[in-house]
């Protein structure tokens, strides 16, 4: 531990200034960014937090509110090119498509995923790298904060989106192991349990029920299987796909739902819950949409899963044949799940190029 604690002072000696990268918008994401923006403050170095896609699920959007992270946070597109060293926090992918072909050289990197291959295979002596299989990496954060002796103020706004984090990654403490609700407790503490409370009595625009409606009235079931669209949507109301499925796995005879929608007119994006044991969720979303999907079984025994296909260039696309592509999408998607079985042999063609999705998540479709 002190080691830990000795390689992560060399390392916030050798720099003045720390910008942090999160490739997801989620409590727990920005919590850890929060908590080391706290952390290397204390060390006199300056502090930008970038973040990869936008706020567009109601909670994420109410702590952006409330905390005025807008002053704070900032979209990945404002940081500049010619900064590569950086920290990531909450993942260890450095060719994440999410980065949009950005090159970055993390030298913090704290992280509950799995650890990218590559990173491995370029650990040095400059680089701060913790990678630990615990409930959410703002945990992490809290054990290094806590090595370092930093103690946050009473009602501390890094302490309460710090309890969130943990609350929220672990599923309601579901799926904590230890060593998060150890930190959870501590933190806990120092946060703001009004606003806390708050996080999650937050109202719902409209279009979200029409989106479930949308979803129900469209839905194809072939014997336990759902598979169902909310058609064009905004990449800000993308995460209602996971919200949707998370509430269609819910239903009796159900083992696996599949939601997808085209997003931005530029993607479409999948959804996938399971709770079919003697089904991989991995294979089954690899074998059908390529590399570029993937899933992690929850302690709940659910599968969450998810995945990203670009859509081809915009000669294919455009107001004159939206309904066409709909329909076209909605036919090999219900063929793709409820008709097709994988042969070993074939590679499935995907008919159009994918994005690469970023496979170690575990927590992380919500
Ligand atoms: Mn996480």
């Amino acid at each position: 531990m002190t080691e830990r604690v000795e390689k992560f002072k060399k390392v916030m000696a050798g720099i003045t200034s720390l910008p942090i990268v999160i490739t997801q918008i989620d409590p727990d994401a920005i919590g850890s960014a929060m908590l080391l923006r706290y952390i290397a403050m204390t060390f006199g170095i300056q502090v930008d937090i970038y973040y990869c896609g936008n706020f567009g699920h109601p909670q994420n959007r109410l702590i952006y509110t409330l905390y005025d992270l807008g002053s704070l946070l900032h979209p990945i597109q404002e940081m500049s090119k010619d900064i590569q060293i950086c920290a990531l926090v909450d993942s260890s992918q450095i060719n994440d498509a999410r980065l949009n072909g950005r090159i970055i050289d993390p030298i913090v990197i704290i992280d509950h995923h799995e650890l990218d291959a590559r990173i491995k295979e370029e650990a040095d002596e400059q680089r701060f790298l913790w990678i630990d299989r615990v409930g959410a990496a703002t945990t992490l954060l809290i054990e290094l904060a806590d090595l370092l002796n930093i103690n946050l103020p009473k009602n501390s706004q890094e302490a309460t989106l710090a309890v969130l984090a943990v609350f929220s990654d672990t599923k309601m403490l579901l799926n904590a192991t230890e060593r998060d609700i150890t930190a959870y407790s501590r933190m806990l503490e120092s946060a703001d349990k009004d606003s806390f409370r708050h996080f999650f009595n937050y109202p719902l625009p409209q279009r979200y029920y029409e989106y479930f409606k949308e979803a129900i009235n469209g839905w194809k079931i072939k014997e336990a299987v759902l598979v169902t669209s909310i058609g064009f949507i905004s990449s800000r109301d993308a995460d209602q796909l996971a919200i949707i499925a998370d509430n269609l796995i819910r239903m009796t005879e159900i083992q696996l739902v599949v939601t997808w929608a085209i997003v931005d007119n530029s993607h479409m994006r999948i959804s996938a819950r399971c709770t079919d044991l003697s089904l991989s969720l991995h294979d089954f979303l690899k074998d059908r949409f390529g590399q570029n999907c993937g899933a992690k079984t929850s302690a709940l025994g659910i599968a969450e899963g998810g995945g990203l296909i670009k859509l081809p260039n915009a000669f294919w696309t455009g107001y004159e044949v939206k309904e066409e592509l709909f329909a076209l999408v909605k036919r090999k998607m219900e063929y793709l799940v409820l008709e097709y079985s994988a042969t070993p042999m074939k590679q499935t063609d995907t008919e159009s190029e994918a994005c690469e999705w970023n496979n170690n998540n575990n927590n992380d479709y919500r």
